[in-house]
């Protein structure tokens, strides 16, 4: 073989695969990894997995590297970002509800309101500093009183906050470096399915922080801070102060996304989402 030869060979080695290929396959194989850990039994559990990983899959293919934890709550607790975030429950429970008639899709995780919660850890990928973030979920909220908390990445002190998205009787609103940064207005009733995303992009020279229920923007607020990181742990279905203010209600498909998505890709989610609700059967 000529130097001309070994070269092309070399070549073909090198450009077997693609950057992009080669991170999908990384991706694919943590998801592997993580079916055989997970030992479910049951093929309708199986496809279930399956199907929830493929909508996630879908959603990573648009947003990329920026999508820093993904919990989709298919009768497990597991990240499928791919950075693996994956939480451990604190509490009685956890109770998974399949809450479409229709299919076997869209299990949800409830959360009592008193006593339990999801605790994602402190992995540097959750760690979201600078300029943006975008926190994204779906939430049903039962009848409870004050402060509840979709999630928080703080201590034990209201200054120690990072990130925070907290739900109060009919509002929800965002929280960042124990600030709050403005509010959705009072759009949320109880025992109803909303999706609910808040964007930050201090980028913007106002209107930094912007809230969207079900796919279009209801508020927004000026908020110019960039985000001070901390070490404190994720936690899901209550906050970080010594007080938990505990959710009550059903949380599912949580993503966390170190980038301000925009309104066409919040749409997107919305869709996929209640379809996969059955929430948009009708149409
Ligand atoms: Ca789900």
């Amino acid at each position: 073989m000529g130097n001309k030869e070994i070269k092309k060979e070399k070549n073909k080695l090198l450009t077997g695969f693609t950057l992009v290929e080669l991170a999908a396959a990384m991706v694919i194989f943590g998801i592997l990894v993580s079916i055989v850990v997970a030992g479910v039994g049951g093929v309708r559990e199986k496809a279930r997995i399956a199907a929830g990983l493929q909508f996630s899959q879908n959603i990573k293919n648009g947003i990329g590297d920026e999508l820093v934890g993904e919990w989709s709550f298919e009768n497990n607790l597991y990240d499928s970002s791919g950075n693996g975030n994956n939480c451990d429950w604190s509490g009685a429970g956890p109770t998974y509800l399949d809450n479409t008639a229709s299919d076997n899709l869209g299990v949800a995780l409830n959360f009592n309101g008193s006593s339990n919660a999801a605790i994602c850890g402190s992995s540097p990928s959750l760690n979201i500093s600078g300029d943006e973030i975008t926190i994204e979920a779906w939430i049903y909220k039962q009848p409870s009183t004050g402060t509840r908390y979709v999630l928080a990445k703080s201590g034990a002190n209201w200054w120690s906050y990072q990130y925070a998205l907290v739900n109060y009787g009919k509002y929800i609103f965002l929280n960042l470096n124990g600030k709050l940064a403005g509010n959705s207005g009072e759009v949320i009733s109880d025992n109803r399915w909303y999706h609910v995303t808040v964007t930050y992009n201090r980028n913007k020279t106002s209107n930094q922080v912007r809230y969207y229920i079900n796919g279009a923007e209801v508020s927004s607020a000026n908020y110019s801070t960039p985000i001070t990181p901390n070490n404190y742990p994720l936690r899901i279905g209550r906050g970080g102060m010594v007080t938990a203010y505990f959710f009550k209600g059903n949380l599912d498909e949580i993503r966390i996304y170190g980038k301000s998505l925009t309104l066409a890709q919040i749409q997107q989610h919305y869709v996929e989402g209640a379809k996969k609700k059955g929430l948009l059967a009708e149409k």
